[in-house]
């Protein structure tokens, strides 16, 4: 052998050495994460489940010392918009991740329309004993089932509606009222049965839709409404408190599984921490002090709107409550649909939910 191989033989020896102690060291860890993690939500990041949304993505990146790096796709932009399609795309792993409502995941996870049953849940507390219930569990399991992993229960909020024609006091003020609703059909049916024209479309085209006058009304949470500035298209409100959509912020299972357990519980503890934010700011002025003092006392922040009610008739919106007359009316209007949609939330899940509710 001469001098010359045998000199490039120890070079090649000691390049061979370096590749296996690169690959193996703490320094190439990096390398074993996506370089970005795709994550969907419907709305944008003035909102303030956009705002939970960001707040989790910093929380990742700090908890899990910058190895996992999310990027948010807002308004739905994945998915062209069509923001019932998240569920599906996160278990075939073309997202990665969702910070998602209820609503815009109940295609897959039927169960969700737990949630969307008119007049049942009805308040924070009853909602609170849901998610922290059997029925939360449950719902997690079949997210399970279909390859997602629900990490926490964050909040879209009670929805409300709104309409640029007149103050909705009783079932007969909705009829014939032209009003955009999401396109999951127990939304259709809710408004059918009530005597109004529901539309199906989807957030991305609302608000042109809205400023047209192509609709009379919508209807959502206060956490959609503020940021959206409503009044500068509807006059009236009336917060009825129908239906509440939770969000869930839910990861790719087998993507989800495959990570390393500390990085796992990185991404649970960061995903609970902004729930509670993005929860506290969707109930702000909702719930007497409480949400208020949580931002405050817990994350630092000073809520820009503490008081949404006043805030909207400050804007010069009429915001009606309904009387309890009304509230029945509403009740019995809608009770039929139950007997079509409690078979397809499962009987067993709305027990559950039933039995979750009358816990102290
Ligand atoms: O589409 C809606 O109304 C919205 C923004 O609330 C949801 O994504 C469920």
């Amino acid at each position: 052998m001469t001098k010359k191989s045998s000199y490039l033989r120890f070079i090649l020896v000691i390049v061979l050495c370096l590749s296996v102690l690169v690959l193996f060291s703490p320094l190439s860890e990096a390398g074993k994460y996506k370089k970005e993690y795709k994550m969907t939500l419907n709305v944008g990041p003035q909102f303030y489940w956009g705002m939970g949304a960001i707040k989790f993505i910093e929380l990742v990146k700090q908890k899990t010392n910058g190895q996992i790096n999310i990027k948010p796709y807002y308004g739905s932009s994945l998915l062209k918009g069509a923001q019932l399609k998240s569920p599906q795309m996160v278990a075939k792993g073309v997202i990665d991740l969702a910070y998602e409502s209820t609503i815009n995941s109940s295609p897959v996870i039927p169960e969700m329309n737990i949630f969307s049953l008119p007049f049942f849940i009805n308040n924070f507390e009853n909602l609170d004993k849901m998610e922290n219930g059997e029925t939360g569990k449950a719902i997690f399991k079949a997210m399970e089932k279909k390859g997602l992993v629900g990490l926490a229960w964050a909040e879209n909020g009670f929805r409300q509606v709104t309409n640029g024609k007149r103050a909705i006091k009783s079932p007969e003020d909705l009829k014939g009222l032209r009003l955009r609703v999401v396109g999951s059909p127990i939304f259709i049916d809710t408004f059918r049965k009530l005597g109004a024209d529901p539309v199906n479309m989807n957030w991305g085209d609302a608000v042109t839709a809205f400023q047209q006058g192509v609709v009379d009304g919508q209807e959502n949470p206060v956490g959609v409404l503020i940021p959206v500035q409503i009044w500068q298209y509807h006059k009236y409100t009336t917060f009825w408190n129908y239906l509440v959509d939770p969000v869930i912020i839910y990861w790719n299972k087998k993507e989800f599984d495959a990570f390393p357990k500390d990085i796992q519980k990185a991404i649970r503890e960061a995903a609970v921490e902004s729930a509670r934010f993005e929860k506290a700011l969707c109930r702000a002025g909702l719930d007497g002090d409480k949400s208020l003092n949580i931002l405050k006392n817990e994350f630092n922040y000073t809520m820009k709107v503490p008081d949404p009610v006043k805030h909207m008739e400050s804007k010069g919106m009429t915001v009606t409550f309904l009387s309890d007359d009304a509230r029945n009316a509403f009740i019995k209007a809608t009770r039929p649909l139950y007997d079509k949609w409690v078979p397809k939330i499962g009987e067993d899940l709305y027990k559950k939910a039933k039995a979750d509710m009358e816990k102290p």
